[in-house]
């Protein structure tokens, strides 16, 4: 009998309480990946005619997965609030104001990719709140560093359906079944190599990327001989790495002066992922979970990867 995500109950002493939350991001999941098979269908490719927050244009799958994400947290009964990337504040589920746990959501990630039918993800982490019960949760209660992340991880929409997650005792990833309508334990105790793999890096940037990093990256080349792959949907980059070793990288440059990537829907989870899978995960000289949030949607520079890639780009 294959395991299920049930199993994350017995994961830490976490699993338990994150269990029926992860759960609720497996159904998001499923709810997620039929609304991109069946978009073309519906009329539901292209912009939704909005922008977000940060000023990017939102498209109408971003919009669907951030309802679908948010129905389902609320679903859970255990979720207070939910911080998204698509949302400028802070969603109070009032119904479970009360509960415990917030959770930080890139509902629909890499949608660029969309418009070619590439792989998009989705990314979480979850935190327990600071403010007492009896108040209604505040923006301050997403502001903690991935230190106090209690679970994190992605949801991988490509030619099978992956939720890649941790509960703080490794990382374990669980394939869908469709011919059981299941998640099942695919991928136990995902370890990232020390050695080979790939970088993965829009190197279009390198002539405006800051810290001399276009030097650094020509030299780590040179030293390792790593091949380059790059989808441009963060967990399709951070899944290859993962699995296959190597760095994933988007440093900050001349127009991103702090970074793309956002710290607490985007680098945050990933780097608590990618340091239970034993590998690295920095920013610009400090590690991505020793930063102490200030904003919701701050931005970040990210270096993902094998220990010795790594380093060799951030000294
Ligand atoms: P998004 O959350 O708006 O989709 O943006 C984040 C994405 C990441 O998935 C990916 O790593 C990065 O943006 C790619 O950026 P670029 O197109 O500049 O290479
Ligand atoms: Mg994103």
């Amino acid at each position: 009998m294959p395991s299920t995500m049930n199993n994350i109950a017995k994961q830490g002493d976490h699993g338990s309480a994150m269990m029926p939350v992860i759960q609720g991001v497996g159904r998001a999941a499923i709810e997620i990946a039929a609304v991109l098979r069946g978009a073309v269908f519906r009329g539901a490719l292209g912009g939704a005619g909005s922008e977000n927050i940060q000023g990017e244009q939102q498209q109408m799958l971003d919009v669907l997965s951030d309802e679908i994400f948010l129905e389902e947290m609320r679903s859970t009964g255990f979720i207070c609030a939910v911080g998204s990337e698509e949302q400028e504040e802070l969603l109070v589920i009032d119904e479970y104001s009360h509960a415990d746990y917030l959770v930080l959501v890139d509902p629909l990630d890499g949608s660029s990719n969309l418009d070619v039918d590439g792989p998009v993800g989705t990314i979480f982490s979850i935190v327990k709140r600071k403010t007492a019960n009896s108040e209604r949760p505040h923006v301050s209660d997403t502001l903690q560093s991935g230190r106090e992340v209690i679970a994190a991880g992605y949801v991988l929409y490509g030619p099978s359906l992956m939720l890649v997650c941790s509960v703080g005792e490794g990382v374990h990833g669980y394939t869908f079944n469709p011919a059981v309508a299941r998640f099942e334990l695919s991928h136990p105790d995902m370890r990232i190599p020390e050695t080979g793999g790939y970088y993965s890096v829009n190197e279009s940037n390198k002539s405006d990327w800051a810290d001399g990093m276009g030097d650094k990256l020509i030299a780590m080349k040179a030293e390792t001989g790593l091949g380059m792959r790059y989808v441009g949907a963060m967990v399709a980059d951070m899944h290859r790495t993962l699995l296959k070793g190597g760095v994933f990288l988007y440093p900050a440059d001349s127009k991103n002066t702090t970074g793309k990537l956002r710290l607490l829907y985007e680098a945050i989870p990933m780097g608590f992922v990618m340091e239970q899978a034993g590998g690295k995960a920095m920013s610009s000289g400090i590690a991505i979970l020793d930063i102490e949030p200030e904003a919701l949607h701050q931005r970040v520079p990210v270096y993902l990867g094998s220990n010795t890639n790594v380093d060799a780009l951030l000294g």
